[in-house]
């Protein structure tokens, strides 16, 4: 580690000393996690427009990334908020940006129960739709949005989430479930196959290394190749913590799924610096936002540990992406209620590498 930091420390030095030079005479800029991970699998960051308008952030996703995902502009209610009108000028910016860089694109997400429009679900008077309507209004969406960015999006979430927390079921029962039963699921992989025959097409979900749910997805994703629907891949969210996963759980859950002959990615990762608490996130009376040395080791062992896995089970896994570039924002301070101050990803309020970061691109 002391090695790479002077490393980096003397890439630095070499580049501002270096201005003048010709191009042939001046040394390599410093190298990213996407550098260090190059015979691996790309590693890719979520992000918004807004983010891409600002100079700090463009130039830690241009060192760093070489894959993007928008973080919210390509979900169902963002880009298609009333039935016969699409919003895409968020979408584009993002995917313009990505090919004058020559990023790759992970589109997210096609069919989700949260962040849909409001027209989805009803009819004009206000009663609930048959499930043809839906089906067809599914079928329409994905159609006009993936083959939009057919060519410049490789890989598609297609169906985010749709499997219950709750271990009494398999399905959440969303609305989607409820008017449509399991079908809308295998319906959103053909119809994104079928728009797009070249995209990778996606299941995305979290807590996916917890035993009882990873079974549960294990359960639809069997069902789903066995039908033969076309899915290529499964998305572990990857929104962890200081106390899980643990090693074995998160090997034997990409090493499950595998087993099924798909591949998997780490769709959404990020290390919370506080135990799960989707539901009660809330800042408690008397609580401070202290990073304090204690989190940031276990936090940077962490780290160290969930990139060994990855690059021990790369036959598998065919990318990483973080959720959000750096702990300035992350959608954990926020998202549902704000909450607590978190510190979750490798970079600081002021972009600058963490120790964990040294942890994943020593090795
Ligand atoms: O980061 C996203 C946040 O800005 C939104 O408010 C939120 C709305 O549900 O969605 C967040 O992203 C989610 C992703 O799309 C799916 N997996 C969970 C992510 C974090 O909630």
């Amino acid at each position: 580690m002391k090695n790479n930091m002077y490393r980096l420390a003397l890439a630095s030095v070499l580049f501002t000393g270096a201005v003048g030079l010709s191009s042939s005479q001046r040394p390599p800029a410093e190298k990213g996690l996407k550098d260090y991970y190059q015979a691996y699998f790309p590693i890719g960051v979520a992000v918004s427009p807004q983010a891409l308008k600002n100079p700090a952030e463009v130039a830690l996703i241009l060192r760093q990334f070489n894959s993007l995902t928008p973080e919210n502009d390509m979900k169902m209610g963002p880009i298609h908020p009333e039935e016969n009108r699409y919003n895409w000028g968020p979408a584009d910016a993002i995917v313009d940006f990505a090919q004058a860089h020559q990023l790759r694109v992970r589109g997210h997400n096609l069919c989700w129960h949260e962040q849909t429009p409001r027209w989805l679900f009803k009819n004009a008077d206000g009663s609930p739709v048959s499930k043809e309507l839906l089906l067809r209004r599914l079928h329409d969406h994905i159609d006009t949005v993936v083959k939009r960015y057919k060519g410049k999006i490789y890989a598609w979430d297609v169906v985010n989430e749709a499997v219950a927390d709750d271990s009494t079921q398999l399905l959440r029962n969303s609305d989607w479930y409820k008017i449509c039963g399991e079908d809308f699921i295998a319906e959103a992989f053909r119809y994104a196959h079928a728009a797009d025959p070249q995209a990778v097409l996606f299941y995305n979900d979290y807590n996916t290394e917890r035993p009882g749910k990873r079974e549960r997805i294990y359960q639809l994703l069997k069902k789903l190749k066995q039908a033969k629907v076309p899915i290529d891949a499964v998305g572990l969210q990857g929104h962890w913590s200081l106390v899980e996963p643990t090693e074995k759980d998160l090997r034997a859950t990409i090493e499950r799924f595998a087993s099924l002959g798909l591949k998997v990615q780490i769709t959404e990762l990020d290390v919370s610096v506080y135990p799960w608490e989707k539901d009660r996130r809330a800042r408690r009376p008397g609580e401070s936002d202290a990073y304090t040395p204690e989190m940031q080791q276990k936090q940077t062992a962490q780290y160290k540990l969930f990139f060994k896995v990855f690059r021990d089970e790369v036959k598998y896994l065919t990318g990483v992406t973080f959720w959000n570039i750096s702990d300035h924002y992350t959608w954990l301070d926020s998202y549902p209620v704000a909450g607590r101050k978190n510190h979750p990803l490798l970079f600081d309020e002021n972009f600058k590498p963490k120790p964990a970061y040294y942890e994943v691109v020593n090795f």
